[in-house]
């Protein structure tokens, strides 16, 4: 069945990968299934014919016969579940890949979000220069959190999982401030994530639907 994602028609970042649309492919890359893309606009996001699919007018949307899916969370987790190469096969050793993915969007990616927003979204708002500060914080502690319990381990929990790719998403949104590398472990390990040939793959064919040659 041919699997479809939704993406930005444009990406406001110009294709460097930060759009979430960009671990739904890299995952697609990982187990090596083929898909489609379906461009939206910021427009066509908001009516009730996106909507239908996405109640909440964002990118990306996974379609695949029936199925419609939204929460890059929940299609990755998909994916891993139906097919091999993104959770291991031990009971356990799953649950905590899965942990993983769930720490990545509900612990590591709100703070980051916090500061993506107040560094880009809000910079002209009266209060953004005392807030950015605060919130880039906010965001650093996690970070130090997180780079504590990596240690220095190649991934999260042995070998790579789709906790690893989430984690890596998510924390890629640190890079352009400079911050990711005040914390030179974790720099490494989203070096080590973004030199995988699944991801490349997926860089690849994110750039080429920017540059409008799918
Ligand atoms: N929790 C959802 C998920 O994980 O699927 C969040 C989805 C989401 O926020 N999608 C964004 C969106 O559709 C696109 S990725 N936004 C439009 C809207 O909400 O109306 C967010 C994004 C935007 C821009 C950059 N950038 O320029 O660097 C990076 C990421």
């Amino acid at each position: 069945m041919t699997i479809t994602i939704s993406a930005f028609e444009r990406s406001p970042d110009g294709g460097k990968g930060l759009s979430r649309d960009t671990r739904v492919r890299w995952a697609l890359e990982e187990v090596g299934q083929p898909y489609e893309v379906q461009p939206v606009s910021f427009r066509a996001m908001k009516e009730p014919a996106y909507l239908a699919l996405h109640p909440f007018g964002q990118i990306p949307t996974y379609r695949e016969g029936d199925l419609v899916l939204f929460e890059t969370g929940a299609i990755v987790l998909h994916i891993a579940e139906r097919h091999a190469g993104l959770l291991p096969d031990d009971a356990n050793a799953r649950a905590r890949a899965i942990t993983w993915m769930f720490a990545a969007v509900s612990t590591v990616e709100p703070p980051i979000l916090e500061f993506a927003n107040a560094r880009l979204v809000e910079r002209d708002r009266p209060w953004a220069k005392e807030r950015l500060p605060v919130v880039a914080d906010r965001a650093r502690e996690r970070m130090k959190q997180l780079a504590a319990r990596l240690g220095s381990a190649e991934w999260l929990d042995g070998g790579f999982s789709a906790g690893d790719l989430m984690m890596v998403h998510v924390l890629l949104r640190m890079r352009p401030s400079g911050i990711l590398n005040e914390f030179p472990t974790l720099a490494a390990y989203v070096a080590r994530g973004e030199a995988r040939p699944a991801y490349q793959r997926a860089f690849a064919a994110l750039a080429a639907f920017n540059a409008g040659t799918p």
